[in-house]
């Protein structure tokens, strides 16, 4: 089966309310749709979500770096070629939101051409995971509020709380409102985005240990190398890493380099076939692992409960696959549902997802 097309479409849908963190905030999911069309008559599909942010690309960039570069390069090879196209893609540095949509959509074609499930043809170990919530930055009430109503109304008890603020204040108030109101039964862990320094951060540590933590992720730069070294090495609980590692190679150094213990697996940048070896890598090293969010719609979402379900390793944790609750729509045709704070895999071959068209032609933005 061979490539003939790679089709970009953007699309923006806004959320009901923006999600904000250290490193920036989101109002609308303006993403990509990225399309792998096939001379079988199969297409594939996947989601590329920009993060300017974390990694530099754009709407415009995607597109750009697919329609210009990936697409030609990949037109005319094997579907299951995988490595071949690996090593095509790997020749253009960065562009990871970009590389992953389009591995991902590869995969969704073998799993429809074999009519498995991706998740199966991935791994195969269980058909759902626990999920974890990320609480975006607002006042001590707000966030409270929001995780009892995605208790009471999605039965999920894991929740990610953004940190990073000046003064920490702020986000240790927030942590111990989350402990008073959800009690002991909730499990809290905090996401730094990098806004503190390391001094702060272990300051912050300390008193959020009392407060009864299970994971601190990216309190600090990784670029500060000592500094983080020492935070990582006196954290009371495993540190994780996540937008500073985010190839297998940053993965390797960062768990050698003691800037830390755990790491963020992320579909939306290092796509299913990435995403294996940064896993099988940590599982080798002994880190665990957390399936993070890129602050995904459904489609990214499916693909990281999809990859997280397969395996033993990345389905030990809740995976953070609540956000695309807070966006005003979405584009699949059976929208998938949080149930007793689970996420179930899809049924049916590849993704087993399909794209509505009328939404789609009522969010693209190239009409
Ligand atoms: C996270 O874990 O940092 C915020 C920005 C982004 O790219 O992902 C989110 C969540
Ligand atoms: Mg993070």
């Amino acid at each position: 089966m061979k490539i003939t097309a790679i089709e970009t479409v953007p699309y923006a849908i806004p959320y009901t309310k923006p999600l904000r963190f250290a490193s920036g905030k989101v109002h609308s999911a303006e993403h990509v749709l990225v399309r792998v069309h096939t001379d079988e008559g199969l297409t594939g599909v996947a989601d590329a979500p920009p993060r300017p942010f974390t990694y530099g690309e754009t709407q415009a960039s995607v597109i750009g770096v697919i329609g210009t570069i990936f697409g030609p390069q990949l037109t005319g090879m094997d579907v299951f070629a995988r490595e071949q196209i690996h090593a095509l893609l790997h020749r253009t540095v960065g562009n990871p939101a970009a590389k992953s949509a389009i591995d991902m959509a590869l995969w969704d074609l073998a799993g429809q051409a074999l009519d498995l499930n991706v998740s199966r043809l991935l791994g195969g170990w269980t058909d759902r995971m626990r999920v974890a919530h990320m609480l975006g930055f607002a006042t001590p009430d707000r966030m409270a509020a929001e995780a009892e109503r995605m208790r009471d109304m999605h039965g999920v008890t894991v929740f990610k709380v953004k940190v990073g603020r000046r003064p920490a204040r702020l986000d240790l108030d927030v942590c111990r409102r989350l402990r008073e109101v959800l009690g002991d039964g909730a499990e809290l862990y905090v996401d730094g985005n990098r806004g503190w320094t390391a001094s702060e951060s272990a300051a912050a540590l300390r008193e959020l240990d009392g407060i009864g933590i299970t994971l601190a992720e990216e309190l600090c730069p990784a670029d500060d190398v000592l500094g983080r070294r020492w935070l990582v090495r006196n954290s009371p609980v495993p540190f994780v890493a996540d937008e500073s590692a985010t190839t297998p190679a940053e993965v390797t150094r960062s768990l050698l380099d003691g800037a830390a213990t755990a790491i963020s697996v992320k579909t939306a940048r290092t796509g299913f076939t990435g995403s294996q070896r940064v896993l099988f890598q940590c599982e080798g090293m002994g880190a665990e692992v957390v399936m993070g969010n890129q602050i995904d719609g459904q489609l990214g979402t499916v693909c990281t409960v999809a990859f997280g379900a397969a395996h033993a390793s990345s389905s030990r944790r809740a995976g953070e696959l609540s956000n695309f609750l807070d966006m005003s729509d979405d584009l699949l045709t059976d929208p998938i549902t949080l149930t007793d704070g689970t996420l179930t895999v899809p049924d049916g071959p590849g993704l087993g997802v399909a794209i509505d068209p009328e939404k789609l032609d009522r969010y693209r933005q190239d009409r």
